[in-house]
């Protein structure tokens, strides 16, 4: 077992510092992927890893990925999560797994321990929704599920993710070539804040995540017609505002039908946005997310259908598209297993969760065995300013990141 502690006062410090890396004229702390905030975010992260004693490189879709050589050389442990934030989001989403990767590299150096594989750790570009309909981009390059399409996409005005791209450092073309060659990687462990109330509620230190949810996500646009708000009377309107806000609604019933399940529309546009104008267009976009794929696929099916009546009714016309497919992913049993152990040899209590956030894990479970270690979140809060997690709750995750990483290098040998 290991005996080796994480040091609070710089995982403190780096968090501080992340903290100021954000868009100041943003509630909370703002750092989008796509921004000037976001590059400022992985460069910090990248130095830390260079600090840490990591080769580094930035690859081609933007994710920085830091390599610790092992005795053996050639097979791999991954470790990883995202440093860009949700619109007015907190500090510790995401943060807190890259922070805790790079203090795990760090206490193995001090304590002369080197690991037959090379560790390797990834700070993936752009976890969180972007304008453009997508999420966990940069673990999706890297697992191969971008293509022409995903470049191809577009925001509210109309400018392209390939257009954008550049802005950022990224090149389209290697953007579609950057998959990363994950036939020596063991394993891949995410550390990450619950986001939700269960640890706190159920009074355990770590959760061992068991299962993902699924996530769709989705882009309605309504096109009705332009009119006078005092002299078109209501029968003859074609108010496309209406038929979103009618959409809205039907995320909420489809979604309070299920067990365990969610829908949300987090997003909502009229055009023109005038208060004495009947709205010519409108977009909603918003989600589903669930334990079964069955259930979203037929959440899917339902909201197209509502969408379509709501348009049809009040002469407007509607195009949906479902711009995430994400099934539920259950991870590993050998490694959740693996982290449930390394818990309990640290005298911490632990519980099995499902986690209802998305995260680059589920994305990269299509490749190799993935585990995740929650930590508690005051009053269940994320996504928003108030997140927050104490640094005596965080550390215990770091422990348990670098004892399943010494359990898995010793159990994964060739
Ligand atoms: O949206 C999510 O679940 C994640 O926090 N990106
Ligand atoms: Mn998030
Ligand atoms: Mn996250």
């Amino acid at each position: 077992m290991s005996t080796i502690s994480p040091v609070r006062e710089r995982f403190d410090a780096e968090l501080t510092h992340l903290a100021t890396l954000t868009d100041s004229t943003r509630p909370g702390w703002t750092r989008r992927a796509l921004s000037e905030e976001d590059i400022a975010g992985r460069d910090f992260a990248r130095s830390l890893m260079r600090q840490a004693g990591l080769t580094t490189r930035v690859d081609g879709a933007g994710n920085v990925i830091g390599v610790l050589p092992g005795r053996l050389g050639g097979r791999q442990i991954m470790l990883g999560s995202h440093t860009d934030t949700v619109d007015g989001g907190g500090r510790f989403d995401g943060i807190t797994g890259v922070l805790g990767a790079i203090e795990v590299v760090r206490l193995l150096r001090e304590n002369d321990i080197r690991l037959d594989h090379d560790l390797v750790i990834v700070v993936f570009f752009n976890e969180e929704p972007n304008d453009f309909g997508f999420f966990c981009l940069g673990s999706r390059a890297m697992t191969g599920l971008v293509d022409r399409s995903t470049l191809a996409a577009t925001d509210s005005t109309g400018r392209t993710l390939a257009q954008a791209l550049p802005d950022s450092g990224i090149d389209p073309e290697e953007f579609l070539t950057s998959g990363f060659d994950f036939t020596n990687v063991t394993a891949f462990l995410e550390l990450h804040i619950e986001q939700g109330p269960e640890l706190e509620r159920g009074g355990a230190q770590i959760g061992v995540v068991e299962t993902i949810t699924g996530i769709n996500h989705f882009r309605a646009l309504f096109t009705g017609r332009q009119d006078h708000a005092g002299t078109t009377s209501m029968s003859v309107r074609a108010d496309a505002g209406c038929a979103a806000a009618g959409t809205v609604l039907a995320v909420e019933s489809i979604a309070e039908s299920g067990t365990n399940t969610r829908g949300t529309s987090g997003q909502i546009r009229f055009t023109p946005e005038a208060v004495n104008v009947v709205s010519e267009n409108a977009v909603v976009e918003g989600e589903f997310r669930g334990p079964d794929g069955s259930w979203l696929h037929e959440a899917a099916r339902r909201l197209t259908e509502a969408a379509g009546q709501e348009a049809d009714r009040r002469g407007v016309t509607m195009e949906i598209e479902w711009t995430t497919d994400d099934a539920p992913v259950p991870l590993n049993q050998p490694i959740t297993a693996t982290i449930t152990e390394a818990a309990a040899e640290l005298g911490l209590s632990r519980s099995r969760m499902f986690s209802g956030a998305g995260h680059d894990a589920g994305i990269i479970a299509a490749k190799t065995q993935v585990g995740m270690i929650f930590v508690p979140s005051v009053d269940g809060r994320s996504h928003c300013p108030e997140e927050f997690t104490a640094l005596d709750d965080v550390l215990p995750g770091i422990s348990v990141l670098l004892e399943t990483v010494l359990r898995l290098d010793g159990s994964l040998r060739h």
